[in-house]
């Protein structure tokens, strides 16, 4: 009967509501003794001893049912809980910045502190703005140095940032012909080639265009700039050569390269063992390339420069092969700062 009582109790109350119909002054249990008076000596022993372990019995059944009740209890009240535990430890474990944002970023606050305005341009661009407008007309073999992903739509994948110059050229123009305010503007990117990877290529990598156009822009602003920026990448006066190079877009065409930071000049893998990085093909921008752009060739002349943004980063973070870079691999991405 006891059994059958507790199984349909829920909570304690009713639970001690039992506890005193059997073990009570009036309970049930309690009763049986009182009618031991009229036993005689021999049957009350015995019928003592067996209301005796009834009793034990009992008081033994509601105990279980007590703490399993109480133990739902609190079961209940944990689930009611919001699910936050206050004693585990805090996770201040923060995002980072990629590598190549970084470097990007302190480029920027450079260049801008030189009063260089900071533009963005698109991905996707047109044959026109990534050659024809840069003086490399349809079939002029310059095309093939850069393999070049076109889409379905006649449209490329930006090639190189130089994409950018025409439509800034033409952007900031009116300001310098009728305001005498120079075009000073760097466009960083995200470039695509259809190239072999090596610890130095990639398909995908970023480069960093700048393009300064005025009266009287010489080959030694160009310099001065280059070397400011670097030395303050760098945190360090940095060693720089320029060797002849050809783009059809300037003329003289250069290519300037630093001294390699991670073998000191020694030769290793991320300079092919020459000791020089190649970082910053640059120039004078070519005639042709400001008149497509609605400036006067006879009376401004600029330079322009394309930084190599990834092998930058490579260099500066001492990254050995640029596929790092792109692996999405966030133990090793997330380990740089932009501490100096
Ligand atoms: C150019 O792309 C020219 N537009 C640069 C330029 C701009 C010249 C303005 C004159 C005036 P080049 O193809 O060399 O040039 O690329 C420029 C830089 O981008 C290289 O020095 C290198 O640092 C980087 N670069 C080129 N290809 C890759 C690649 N596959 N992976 C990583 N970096 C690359």
């Amino acid at each position: 009967e006891l059994k059958n009582e507790l199984e349909k109790i829920q909570n304690l109350v009713d639970l001690d509501k039992v506890r005193v119909a059997y073990l009570g002054k009036k309970g049930s249990v309690t009763g049986l003794l009182k009618g031991m008076k009229e036993l005689s000596n021999e049957e009350r022993k015995e019928f003592g001893k067996k209301v005796n372990e009834l009793k034990a019995t009992v008081a033994k059944n509601i105990e279980e049912k007590t703490a399993e009740l109480k133990a739902k209890e609190i079961e209940k009240e944990i689930n009611s809980m919001p699910k936050i535990d206050i004693t585990t430890p805090a996770n201040l474990v923060r995002g980072s910045y990629h590598p190549i944002t970084l470097v990007q970023r302190q480029c920027e606050e450079i260049f801008r502190s030189m009063g260089f305005t900071v533009e963005d341009y698109s991905e996707v661009v047109t044959d026109y703005e990534c050659f024809e407008s840069l003086n490399i007309p349809k079939h002029h073999p310059a095309r093939d140095m850069q393999d070049t992903y076109y889409l379905e739509n006649g449209q490329l994948l930006k090639s190189q940032t130089s994409a950018a110059q025409n439509a800034i050229l033409k952007k900031y123009g009116k300001n310098l012909i009728e305001n005498d305010v120079p075009i000073r503007a760097i466009f960083p990117g995200r470039c695509f080639r259809n190239e072999a990877t090596d610890a130095c290529h990639e398909n995908t990598f970023f480069q960093m265009e700048g393009v300064m156009v005025d009266k009287d822009i010489s080959i030694s602003n160009l310099i001065y700039f280059m070397k400011t920026m670097l030395s303050e990448v760098f945190q360090k006066d940095i060693k720089v050569r320029l060797r002849p190079g050809f783009f059809p877009f300037v003329e003289p065409g250069f290519e300037l390269d630093i001294s390699c930071l991670i073998c000191g000049g020694e030769g290793c893998a991320s300079c092919k063992h020459s000791g020089w990085l190649e970082l910053c093909p640059c120039g004078m921008i070519h005639p042709e390339v400001l008149k497509e752009g609605g400036i006067d060739p006879e009376k401004y002349t600029g330079f322009a420069f394309g930084l190599g943004l990834t092998r930058l980063a490579m260099m500066k973070y001492g990254v050995k092969d640029i596929r790092d870079l792109n692996s999405g691999n966030l133990k090793s991405l997330s380990q740089f700062t932009d501490d100096k």
